[in-house]
């Protein structure tokens, strides 16, 4: 653990705060038990924001596990890139196939609400993991992170990291996206507490960590005064390290960056990120299969459920109790 003073204030405070909202019940008790249960051999569907991403994988990992515990049958898939005209074909051929449960990520708070509401309405039991829409009627349950509140622990953490001064930018995936835009929402409340720290207008890459790391560059050249860097999510994080990294500003421009997938904790190692807000996509998976067990069961479902986040830095990245949160690339 460091020795500096601030430091270890500064992991304490955000690591307490975080731990207030973490109201997971992450127990596979009071549902239908393990193998061979009266609802076994139901089949539940998973279908992920991006099938490449750590953070998904993580959970198709634990969600796998889980419904294997209960006899249910699993599948999983999901779209190439963060895309409704990607994601929305995959709704409608799983949707036609009627699994008794879905749980899905949906990349558009509102374009893929009527493939949803169809599926639900042909008797599946939809589950929004990580994700959500506007349409309250959809999903039987919600189950995610509290993102607004993980973007102000990351407005904390970086002012602190900025010594409350300087210019940041936002640099996330798209607009419409109810994690990431509760995070910038939850950033840009917290740091407007600081009156030294300007912040820029947000950036957007598409999920593409090339275009990140090319908005940095321009983002420098434009403001030389530029001191941090909310990334919202893995692919940007990596990008804006790349970035930094390009432009020989490593550790001179501090950077907050959400998730914890193999890339970040390499540049969080070598000091070009400074802190993650890591989530626990594994409750978020296992939750959720717990959640549609106990639907096909007819027992009572929790509507919505907020999973664990913590922060990680290079001073607590060795503790076994927070290097348990960093993403799998595989099962
Ligand atoms: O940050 C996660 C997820 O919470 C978000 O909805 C989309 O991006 C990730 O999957 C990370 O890439």
């Amino acid at each position: 653990m460091s020795t500096h003073p601030r430091q270890r204030a500064l992991l304490a405070a955000v690591t307490a705060t975080l731990a207030l909202f973490a109201t997971a019940a992450c127990s596979s008790s009071g549902t239908s038990g393990g193998g061979g249960g009266a609802q076994a051999g139901k089949k539940i569907t998973l279908i992920t924001g991006v099938k490449s991403d750590p953070f998904y994988i993580t959970m198709t990992c634990a969600a796998q596990a889980e419904a294997k515990a209960k006899g249910f049958s699993f599948s999983a898939d999901g779209s190439a890139q963060w895309d409704v005209s990607v994601q929305r074909p995959l709704i409608d051929s799983v949707g036609a196939a009627h699994p008794d449960g879905l749980m899905i990520s949906p990349v558009d708070t509102d374009a893929l609400t009527p493939s949803l509401k169809q599926i639900q309405s042909s008797g599946t039991k939809v589950a929004l993991v990580d994700t959500s829409v506007t349409d309250s009627s959809v999903g039987i349950t919600r189950i995610s992170s509290d993102n607004e509140k993980g973007g102000q622990v990351a407005a904390d953490a970086l002012a602190k990291q900025m010594s409350e001064k300087g210019s940041v930018v936002v640099i996330s995936v798209k607009p419409g996206i109810s994690t990431t835009d509760a995070r910038i929402k939850g950033f840009t409340e917290e740091m407007a507490k600081y009156p030294n720290i300007k912040v820029l207008p947000t950036l957007y890459d598409n999920d593409l960590p090339a275009t990140a790391a090319s908005q940095i560059q321009s983002t420098l050249a434009a403001h030389p005064d530029l001191g941090g860097v909310f990334a919202g999510n893995t692919n940007t994080g990596q990008g804006v390290a790349t970035g930094l990294a390009q432009a020989g500003k490593q550790g001179a421009v501090k950077v907050a960056a959400f998730d914890a997938e193999p890339d970040e904790i390499t540049a969080l190692k070598n000091g070009t990120l400074q802190v993650l807000v890591a989530q626990d996509p594994a409750a978020i998976g296992t939750e959720a299969v717990d959640q549609l067990a106990a639907a096909f069961a007819g027992k009572p479902v929790t509507a919505s459920i907020g999973t664990t986040m913590i922060p990680i830095t290079k001073d607590n990245l060795n503790d076994p109790q927070v290097a348990k949160y960093v993403y799998k690339a595989s099962c």
